[in-house]
């Protein structure tokens, strides 16, 4: 057995705390769903316009075949596919708080009963009977929670298919967000511009010809739910209300509205029955308004007809320049503040599919540049402060029963959407979460009483848009206490980024009731005296008896640890619970110590079964929490457990779910092996874990490989967990000539680096708080005292020693 170290937990000011030798010098201060494509066969080969100057636009020669390779939108609310059909355009919508249902408690009122008897049943070694009694007693009723809805589509039908077009191109430009399809067809060329405003909260879909009165369309909103009104109003709007639907008993009484104005430059517009006909326009500027009567997670009143209605008043007194100016400056204020460069080949200048295609033999470093930069593009279009957080699918989905529902699953999936929040500046985009968070501990607080009848709260492996907490699917998914608990790292983390104490304040309640919980519903393991949990799960994984139901698995006396030193660490800075704290403290170090197992390996559970379990390789890798996100294992303060990491990485294998490979190169950067860790990145940019439009495929589609696969490459470049700033701790072979700029690092930093020959060559540091900053460099570190607004450059070459 090996105790390992706490994380070091630090405060505002000595977040970074030197120890190290001055081995780097020369600081100097400075300043400053599938649709048949009737085109495909229409288009001449080579059919497509030239590639794109921009880098950082994703490209194609063809329409979107299916949903996996049409181009997503978003402002962080409501989000579009585009097809890119010149004949019929088919954009699919989403509103984020359309899921199914309504407010809901799923607590079985058999829970508190039955408990007593389930912990009896695990530690007697009855696993298959507690999980069978588990099954009857504990799990929520419903046992499943509700899903993510698509909202519908727009369709927009132009032109005569019997006339071939030419020059067609259907881009990306992440930089701008905004999406476009361009082609000609009898000598005209039509340009279709699509964006997702935050600024003005509507789709907005622009179509120019190279010749006046060549716009002739019709314009339509279509839903699989059910409609229960489609009208004109007197602003000509075409107005779509209807229900959402209901799941697993309860009932569908979410009200939605979709709302199309359709503006015609030139030519005529007018709408009739369940469309826009325009004819012979210059140029036409459609806008879609969607809403619900989401309020809050308890209240579902609000009115989405009003809503509509003034989002599309106050959007009418704005013409398109001004609604796409003001569009591409909102999300640049967010894009540009990261920019990176990894070395460019002639693979850039393939399509963005081809790339894919082919990315197993070809050398593309460029392509993770893309990767890297599309994951920041994803989080700022599905999650903004105001909205709900990344789901599974982010925001964009076209089903009404998408995979796994399209939820948040907290067990992996939606912290893994948030990995590359803070170190890639969008610091912002974690208030969805944090709202989450503030919802759970007022439902999660109703469950931790009637569940397990403790203080805090608590929400198992998943909640949904009402804020379900109870345990679901069945025991061997559900039944596990930590969901809650982890998101809470995410809400220190963001302190710990920012060092803003007005922030800790606000979340200090949750991030105590979260521990609180634990106070109460730990128990003692007769064998070994340790305080653990019980019942629960290593997430997902079968140990040998039948079952993943367990007591005391690694991953959550991790989190938990986790948890009890970041509330400790925020009472001491806001000088509040003295004696709160104190047994914190005293519960935390009763908790089971990571321990290495008889194959060398990092132990899963209490006792070392991990030889025997069922799925050697299995894509959850829970009990390496500890060595990321987390920072409890790590080569240079626990060298011992960081080789142990090793080998269970090494017994799990490389290639996995596209989110199970993102969270494996994750840990390889974490210890210290940026080729290993290159290597596994190529998997994920495989055809087999990423879609021509460069959605990461689970398979199916889920977007967590994508924020997992982005963080991986910032991870690579830089780290900031130590209480140091350390500088290229994994740059892979594959990389030998790059920049970056713009990482942030804990304790409120923000770094520019260049390197050449595999070599560090220039840093450049930003500091937003006054401090000590350590920086490292493979064995060097070195130490600076930084005022806020001072920014350092280390412009001597320097070398890894
Ligand atoms: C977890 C994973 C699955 C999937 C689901 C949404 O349960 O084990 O692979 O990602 O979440």
């Amino acid at each position: 057995m090996h105790n390992e170290t706490n994380s070091p937990a630090p405060s505002r000011r000595d977040l970074l705390i030197a120890t190290g030798a001055l081995a780097l010098h020369a600081v100097a201060p400075i300043t400053g769903a599938a649709q048949p494509v009737v085109e495909r066969r229409l288009l001449p080969t080579p059919s497509s316009a030239p590639a794109p100057k921009s880098a950082m636009t994703l490209w194609y020669e063809a329409p979107a075949a299916n949903w996996n390779e049409a181009l997503p939108v978003g402002n962080g609310r409501l989000g579009a596919m585009i097809f890119g059909s010149p004949f019929a355009e088919r954009i699919q919508l989403n509103e984020d708080t359309l899921w199914a249902g309504s407010p809901y408690d799923p607590v079985s009122p058999d829970a508190a009963d039955a408990l007593p008897e389930a912990r009896q049943l695990v530690f007697d070694g009855q696993y298959k009977a507690a999980h069978d009694l588990i099954a009857k007693r504990i799990m929520a009723r419903p046992l499943r929670q509700m899903q993510y809805q698509t909202l519908g589509d727009l369709h927009i039908d132009h032109f005569d298919p019997n006339v071939p077009l030419t020059d067609y191109r259907r881009t990306l430009d992440i930089e701008s967000a905004v999406a476009s399809v361009t082609y000609s067809h009898a000598d005209v060329t039509f340009t279709r511009d699509v964006f997702a405003s935050a600024v003005d909260q509507v789709i907005v879909v622009r179509i120019r010809a190279s010749r006046p009165g060549s716009i002739s369309l019709s314009a339509r909103l279509s839903t699989p739910h059910k409609v229960s009104r489609t009208s004109i109003d007197v602003s000509d709007a075409l107005c779509l209300a209807g229900m959402n639907g209901g799941s697993d008993g309860i009932a569908g009484k979410l009200p939605f509205e979709a709302r199309l104005v359709v503006r015609a430059t030139g030519g005529a517009a007018r709408a009739q029955d369940d469309r826009v006909i325009v004819a012979d326009a210059n140029e036409v500027v459609l806008l879609v308004a969607m809403a619900t009567g989401y309020k809050r997670f308890d209240d579902r009143t609000a009115d989405p007809l009003a809503h509509n209605r003034a989002t599309l008043s106050a959007a009418s007194e704005r013409d398109v320049e001004t609604m796409l100016r003001d569009h591409v400056a909102d999300h640049r204020r967010y894009f540009d503040r990261v920019s990176i460069d990894l070395g460019t080949t002639d693979a850039a200048m393939l399509p963005t599919d081809r790339r894919v295609r082919e990315s197993k033999t070809l050398d593309d470093p460029a392509l993770a540049a893309l990767y890297f930069q599309f994951g920041r593009y994803l989080l700022i279009g599905s999650s903004r402060p105001g909205t709900q957080p990344a789901n599974l699918q982010g925001i964009w989905n076209d089903s009404l029963t998408p995979p796994w529902g399209s939820k948040y699953t907290i067990n992996i999936n939606t912290e893994m959407n948030y990995w590359p929040a803070e170190p890639t500046g969008l610091g912002e985009m974690v208030e969805p979460l944090v709202k989450m968070v503030e919802d759970l501990a007022i439902t999660g607080a109703r469950t931790a009483r009637r569940m397990y009848n403790a203080r805090g709260w608590v929400c198992h492996h998943n909640t949904d848009l009402w804020r379900a907490t109870a345990p679901i699917d069945g025991p061997f998914w559900g039944m596990w206490p930590c969901g809650g608990a982890w998101l809470t790292v995410h809400l220190w983390d963001h302190y710990l980024y920012s060092g803003d104490l007005a922030f800790l304040r606000r979340v200090y309640p949750l991030l105590r009731g979260a521990a609180e919980f634990f106070l109460d519903a730990l128990v003692e393991d007769p064998k070994s005296r340790y305080l653990v949990t019980n019942p629960s799960i290593s997430p997902e994984n079968a140990h040998p008896f039948g079952t993943s139901v367990c007591a005391g698995p690694t991953m959550d006396s991790q989190i938990i640890r986790d948890v009890f030193n970041q509330v400790i660490k925020a009472s001491e800075m806001l000088d509040v619970d003295p004696d709160l704290r104190c047994e914190f403290a005293a519960t935390r170090d009763r908790l089971p110590p990571n321990s290495i197992g008889a194959q060398g390996q990092l132990q899963e559970w209490l006792e070392d079964w991990d030889s025997k379990a069922p799925e050697p390789r299995h894509r959850h890798i829970s009990h390496l929490y500890g060595l990321f996100p987390s920072n409890q294992i790590h080569p240079l303060t626990t060298p011992e457990l960081a080789d142990a990491c090793k080998v269970t990485l090494d017994q799990r294998g490389d290639i996995s779910t596209g989110w199970a490979i993102a969270w494996r190169i994750n840990c390889w950067a974490r210890l210290l092996d940026g080729d290993r860790a290159h290597r596994i990145l190529r998997h994920l940019f495989e055809p087999t874990r990423t879609y021509p439009n460069l959605f990461d495929a689970h398979p199916p589609f889920q977007i967590d490989g994508n924020f997992g696969g982005a963080n991986a490459i910032a991870e690579m470049l830089l780290q900031s967990q130590n209480g140091e700033l350390h500088l290229l701790p994994s740059l892979p072979g594959a990389w030998p000539e790059g920049q970056v700029k713009g990482l942030r690092g804990r304790g409120g930093f923000l770094v520019d680096l260049a390197w050449k020959g595999g070599t560090l060559t220039e840093a450049s540091i930003a500091s937003q708080l006054d401090g000590d900053c350590r920086l490292r460099y493979g064995r060097s570190t070195m130490l600076h005292r930084m005022a806020s607004g001072q920014r350092i450059r280390v412009d001597v070459a320097l070398r890894k020693v």
